[in-house]
């Protein structure tokens, strides 16, 4: 008798910063989505997709909900957060340990409506030094809503990951898989190259600059052992293309360097980058530029 297979699509969906790009990079064992400790790093949603024996699960990491922010962008991002929940069979609400906010309640109220099976996670528990204080909480997050499993765990520290796979294994239907099994994303090259150059500027960043750069790919040249590109991280002021670039250009040139180190490690290959900075006012709120971002 031939082996039943099951495959779906999960979203990954919670506030801004509670860990869904790291859990998303924990669970395929890979560094395809950025994660840093700024909210609201992650713009497009992104699709990795995690093959094992009998289970195939097409995992969607997303944008996180940010109330209070009145800018365009702010609603694309939220609007990609919650489109995702309409495209999907398993929805993968991630919560902080000990931190439910309005925008949890906001978030779930929207979950709500889509009538998807929810599995919840509480990310962080690792920050947690009593363990029976886990208790309360989960009693308090038992009460919100019925989810289907409610599952403890520390992304950053790889908890728990096994029993999350077999529970939204559980939970995607039964199907033949749906991407062959050796590809691992649905993204290409340049767009690994924007991210991991925005990630580099973003750790390297302070305040609220992070959110004002974009990053656009020119020129990229694969040779056999070389891979050269050239890379724009557009801002909104003048102001901050001087603080982008630093003093004698070493701000630029060190996020340069994390960048290279990264992609040559991606690459498997030296790679020759070079970056400037541009000014676009405002871009912020530009239909035309924010609607990149939906996907
Ligand atoms: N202590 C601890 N920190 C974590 C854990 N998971 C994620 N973090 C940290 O939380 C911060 C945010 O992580 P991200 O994965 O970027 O969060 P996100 O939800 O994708 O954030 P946005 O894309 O901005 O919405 C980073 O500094 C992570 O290192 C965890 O299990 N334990
Ligand atoms: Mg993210």
């Amino acid at each position: 008798m031939a082996i039943k297979t099951h495959c779906g699509f999960v979203a990954i969906v919670g506030r801004a910063n509670v860990g869904k790009s790291t859990l998303f990079n924990a669970l395929l064992d890979k560094q395809l989505s950025i994660a840093t400790h700024k909210p609201q790093t992650t713009r497009h949603n992104i699709r990795g997709i995690l093959s094992l024996d009998a289970c195939q699960l097409i995992l969607v990491d997303t944008p996180g909900i940010q109330l209070g922010n009145k800018r365009l962008i702010n609603k694309v991002l939220i609007s990609n957060a919650l489109s995702s929940l309409q495209e999907v069979d398993v929805v993968l609400m991630v919560a902080e340990m000990g931190r439910w906010s309005n925008e949890d309640d906001y978030l779930l109220k929207q979950i709500k409506q889509v009538n998807r099976p929810v599995v919840l996670v509480i990310n962080k528990i690792d920050r947690m030094k009593d363990k029976s204080a886990l208790f309360p909480i989960l009693e308090d997050v038992k009460s919100r809503y019925e989810f289907e499993d409610i599952i403890p765990i520390s992304a950053l520290h790889d908890k728990n990951m096994n029993t999350l796979t077999k529970v939204l294994c559980s939970q995607v239907p039964e199907s033949v898989f749906l991407f062959p099994e050796d590809v691992t994303w649905d993204r290409d090259d340049a767009f690994v190259i924007s991210e991991i150059v925005r990630g580099a500027a973003i750790t390297q960043l302070h305040k609220e600059l992070p959110y004002a750069i974009y990053t656009e790919v020119e020129n990229l040249n694969f040779e056999e052992d070389l891979v050269s590109v050239g890379v724009v991280l557009w801002v909104e002021k003048d102001s901050q293309k001087g603080i982008v670039i630093g003093k004698k250009g070493s701000k630029l040139k060190s996020i340069g360097e994390q960048a290279r180190n990264r992609l040559e490690r991606v690459f498997g290959k030296k790679v020759m980058l070079k970056t400037w900075v541009k000014v676009k006012q405002n871009w912020q709120d530009q239909q035309d530029i924010v609607s990149q971002f939906k996907e």
